[in-house]
Parts: C-alpha cells; sequence; structure tokens
C-alpha cells in the first residue's frame, strides 16, 4: 500500500481517516516488529511531515501498549495533529494554527521543539559580543558595583610573589637560551595572571592538562626552580629524562600531566581523566588548558563532545591571546571567540579578561564548584594577549607591529594591574616589590646553575621503559646510534656518556 492510500484516506471524513491511519500502523507495526517507523516513510503510509512526527512518537508509544490501546492512542492523538493540509484533503475547510498548536512540542529523536511558520535562519553570530567578565580596571581598581572574591593577604602576596617569579624565570631562562645553553623555550609574558590565579583558585588534587604556556601551575604546586632547569637543561634529574624538548614538563607527584607537543592532544586526555574522577566519585576535577590554536584542531571539539554527553568534571581553560604562532584568531575562526563554542556542545561558558587576576581567581573557583557539585564540564575563555614571541624559532615583529605588542607590554600587564590592588589594599610597598624582584632573581640563577652542571643522562637512557627487555630492533638502532656519534663526534653533544 503506498501513500495514495492515506491521501484517498484523507478524502473521506476525518474521522474515518483516523481510525484507519491508527489501524495501519498498528497493522504495520504487527507485520514487523524489526523494522522501524522511518523505514516505512514511504509505504505504507506517506504521511506529511507533521503527521509523520507524530506517527513516529506513536509508534514507539504503541510498542508499551496493548494493540488496543495503542489503536485508541493513535486515534486520539492524530486527530490532534492533523495539518490543515490533511484537514483540507479530508474535506475540512482551512483552519490556521493555533498559537497552542504553534508552541506543541514535538519529540523527534534529534530535538524537542515546536514549530515556527517562518522561514527564519539563526544568524551566525549574536547582535552583541559576548560580555567579558572584570572585575579591577587597568589601574588596578575595582569597578564599581564589582563583588571581588574573598582573599586575605597572604594569598594575595602569594599568588603575586609567584607572578613576579614566573616573569623572572621566563627573563633568565630565555636569555640562556640566546646564549646556546638550551635548544628552545617559550615565556609565559602576558599570561601570567592566566598561569597563577587559576592555579591558586584549583585544589591540589585536580589533574591538570597544560598545553605549553603554563608552567605556573607547576610553579604554584611546589615544582622547584631547578626541576625546571633540570628539564630545560635535559640533565639525569630531569623527570622525562633528557627525552622530550625544554619546557615540556611533567609531574606526576603535582598531577600535572607531560606536556605533548601536538597541539590540543591534552583536551581528550583530560576528559577521560575526568571521567574516571567521576566513576571514582573524587572530590576533584580535570582541568585543561590550550590556546585559540588548538581550538582549531579536531582534538578540541571531540573533547568538547565527549565531556559534555559523559558529563564529566573538567574545566576547559582557554587562552585567546590572538594568535596561533602567526595566524591570527580572525583566520582561524569567525565565531565570536572560544566562549561560544561551549553552547554548541551544551557545555556552560564564560568570557573572563586573562588579565585579571581576581575576575580569573573567582570565575575559577565557581566553575571548579560546578563542575564537581554537578558534574559537569565548563568553558571558560581567558581574553589575554602572547606578550612575547611565539618561541625562541619565533620572530613575532615580521607578523605583529611594536606598538601592539608594546601596548599590550606596558600599559595592560597583568603583573602590574595586580601590583597596583594590592598595593592599594595596603598589603604591598617597594621594599616588598625589591624583595621578591632580588630574591627570584638569585633564586632562579642559581636553580639554572646548578643544574647547567649535572650529567646528562646516558644515550641508552633513549632506548629505555617502553619493553621490559629490549627487543632486537632497538637493540640494532642502539648499536647504530653508537656507530654514527663515533663516526661524527662532533656533532653529537660531547657531555652525553654513550660508552
Ligand atoms: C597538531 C599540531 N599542529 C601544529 C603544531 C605547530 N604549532 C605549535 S604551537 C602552535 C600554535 C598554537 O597556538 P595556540 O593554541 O593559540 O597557543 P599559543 O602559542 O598562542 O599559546 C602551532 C600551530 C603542533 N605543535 N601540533
Ligand atoms: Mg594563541
Amino acid at each position: 500500500m503506498a501513500g495514495s492510500t492515506v491521501r484517498s484516506l484523507m478524502k473521506t471524513s476525518t474521522t474515518t481517516t483516523l481510525a484507519r491511519v491508527a489501524k495501519l500502523i498498528t497493522e504495520a507495526r504487527s507485520c514487523s516488529q524489526q523494522r522501524t517507523w522511518e523505514n516505512r516513510r514511504s509505504s505504507p503510509l506517506l504521511l506529511p511531515a507533521r503527521e509523520f512526527s507524530c506517527g513516529s512518537a506513536l509508534w514507539n508509544a504503541s510498542g508499551r501498549s496493548s494493540s488496543l490501546e495503542s489503536e485508541e492512542l493513535l486515534k486520539k492523538n492524530l486527530s490532534k495533529v492533523l495539518s490543515p493540509t490533511t484537514r483540507q484533503l479530508s474535506g475540512e475547510p482551512e483552519k490556521a494554527f493555533t498559537d497552542d498548536e504553534n508552541l506543541e512540542v514535538l519529540d523527534y529523536p534529534g530535538a524537542k521543539t515546536s514549530f515556527t511558520h517562518e522561514l527564519k535562519f539563526i544568524p551566525e553570530s549574536a547582535a552583541e559580543p559576548v560580555p567579558c567578565y572584570r572585575l579591577v580596571n587597568d589601574f588596578g581598581q575595582p569597578l564599581p558595583w564589582a563583588h571581588l572574591p574573598e582573599m586575605d593577604v597572604k594569598l594575595a602576596r602569594e599568588i603575586y610573589s609567584h607572578m613576579v617569579t614566573l616573569q623572572t624565570m621566563d627573563v633568565i631562562f630565555y636569555e640562556a637560551q640566546r646564549q646556546g645553553r638550551f635548544s628552545f623555550y617559550m615565556t609565559t609574558n602576558g599570561e601570567e595572571a592566566i598561569n597563577i590565579a587559576t592555579a591558586a583558585a584549583l585544589s591540589p588534587q585536580d589533574v591538570v592538562f597544560t598545553q605549553y604556556r603554563e608552567p605556573g601551575i607547576l610553579m604554584w604546586r611546589g615544582f622547584s626552580l631547578e626541576s625546571f632547569a633540570n628539564q630545560c637543561f635535559g640533565n639525569g634529574d630531569d623527570l622525562g629524562k633528557g627525552r622530550q624538548m625544554p619546557v615540556h614538563y611533567g609531574s606526576h607527584e603535582h598531577k600535572y600531566f607531560t606536556i605533548s607537543s601536538p597541539i590540543a592532544t591534552q583536551l581528550p586526555q583530560a576528559v577521560g581523566a575526568a571521567y574516571g574522577l567521576k566513576m571514582g566519585n573524587e572530590d576533584a576535577c580535570a582541568v585543561a588548558y590550550f590556546g585559540d590554536g588548538a581550538s582549531s584542531e579536531g582534538d578540541f571539539h571531540a573533547a568538547m563532545n565527549f565531556a559534555s554527553i559523559l558529563e564529566t568534571p573538567i574545566l576547559f581553560i582557554c587562552r585567546n591571546n590572538g594568535w596561533a604562532i602567526s595566524t591570527p584568531t580572525n583566520d582561524q575562526f569567525r565565531s565570536d571567540g572560544i566562549v561560544v563554542k561551549g553552547r554548541g556542545y551544551g557545555i556552560r561558558s564564560i568570557r573572563v579578561d586573562g588579565m585579571d587576576t581576581l575576575a580569573l581567581f573567582s570565575a575559577v573557583k565557581e566553575a571548579r564548584k560546578m563542575a564537581i557539585e554537578e558534574s559537569r564540564p565548563v568553558v571558560i575563555e581567558a581574553l589575554t594577549y602572547r606578550v612575547g614571541h611565539h618561541s625562541t624559532s619565533d620572530d613575532s615583529s615580521k607578523y605583529r607591529n611594536k606598538v601592539e605588542i608594546d601596548h599590550w607590554k606596558l600599559v595592560r600587564d597583568p603583573v602590574l594591574r595586580f601590583k597596583r590592588w594590592i598595593e592599594a589594599q595596603g598589603w604591598w610597598d617597594i621594599d616588598s616589590e625589591k624583595k621578591i624582584r632580588t630574591e627570584a632573581r638569585a633564586a632562579v640563577i642559581a636553580a639554572m646553575n646548578k643544574a647547567g652542571r649535572k650529567e646528562k643522562p646516558h644515550i641508552s637512557v633513549l632506548f629505555e621503559d617502553v619493553y621490559d627487555s629490549l627487543p632486537s630492533h632497538l637493540k640494532e638502532q642502539q648499536a647504530q646510534l653508537r656507530e654514527v656519534i663515533a663516526r661524527h663526534p662532533r656533532d653529537y653533544p660531547a657531555d652525553v656518556p654513550t660508552l
């Protein structure tokens, strides 16, 4: 029986139509339990979309009731949903939808929604960009009506001291790289607040997955300056045994997963960790840090979707600093930043001033609470600016003008902004400033000098820790490496033990 059957039915009276349509559905259901309603789209019933969707719902509903009940149910409900077209076909006078009918909620499997007669596309962006949560202005003054988070003098001084230490480590390590002491380095300049304020708002139990521009979280958790230097030198005390590029820190003790160069790979991993925390009913969340560039990777989207459907306690903290190396955000996406992508995945989200320590602290504290108590992901987009070059392999003056960089460096500096605020509280003065700067500089230099003198790991370490006993192909590669080093000694570092 084809669609024409139904259409001819529609020409008879509505009551007869209803009875026949309901009967057809019941019969069709009993003839093949295996076939879905969708399979029956063309045969035996061809109903207009409105009836079809209702029929689909009724089909499912009838599966849970006796055939007599389902027939009654179908009759009752079909009478409600016959569209004007159907009514016309069945001889009924044309009648406009009432408001109630337009608001009727339909349960398509893909979406529960109401109908509209308007041919209206959702605009590509909202009329206004998402506002940015900020508590303190560039001069460290609280905004009118701003509700500042609870922060006592001890915590405030600790946060500021860590920001200064991070800044100092960046300056000295960067210079060390330029002098050829390390092979590579990346700075956090302009993003010190995101590093330290967010770390301070977390619990040490939270597991952290970072990109590479977030060593401040590890610093806050107590990773020593010497450990940072050990990693950059790749010496024998480096926890990664010298196998990674500099700045690819990791520490099991500090629940800080080792950084991995391929962008955004940390994001699905973090969701997996969050799911584990949820299964274990732990009072902790996973925290995934990433840049705007990482949000252009497929892994970001996979991670967001999994986090959402699995309802995992995770914070996605995006540092939107405007650049992915030399690619500006305009060439990466046309959305209103990252914050709006949260809603696309059904995730709560907020945009925060990434140069405002107090706003970041407050937003992360609140987001963490929601993530754990409600077992849900939260997106935090922190707007900031990468003041330094992308890395020591980059020269950003080739694609950004100096005036732009200087503006962010001198006028918008997050460290200075927070200093102004703590000074205004009477918690900081010029003597404290001199002391922390002098101490930080001395501590970084001492750590670096000590790490620089330590022996490098033996070359054989390169091949260990994957297999219990070395397989033949790795033994072969080890022998080849030794042979090449012996032939070209000047091309290999003299301080790496090879024998
Ligand atoms: C999968 C992958 N593609 C490309 C690169 C090269 N790469 C390294 S960093 C980077 C830019 C990332 O930008 P963003 O995420 O905004 O972080 P930011 O450097 O601004 O902090 C790119 C493209 C990479 N490491 N991995
Ligand atoms: Mg970026």
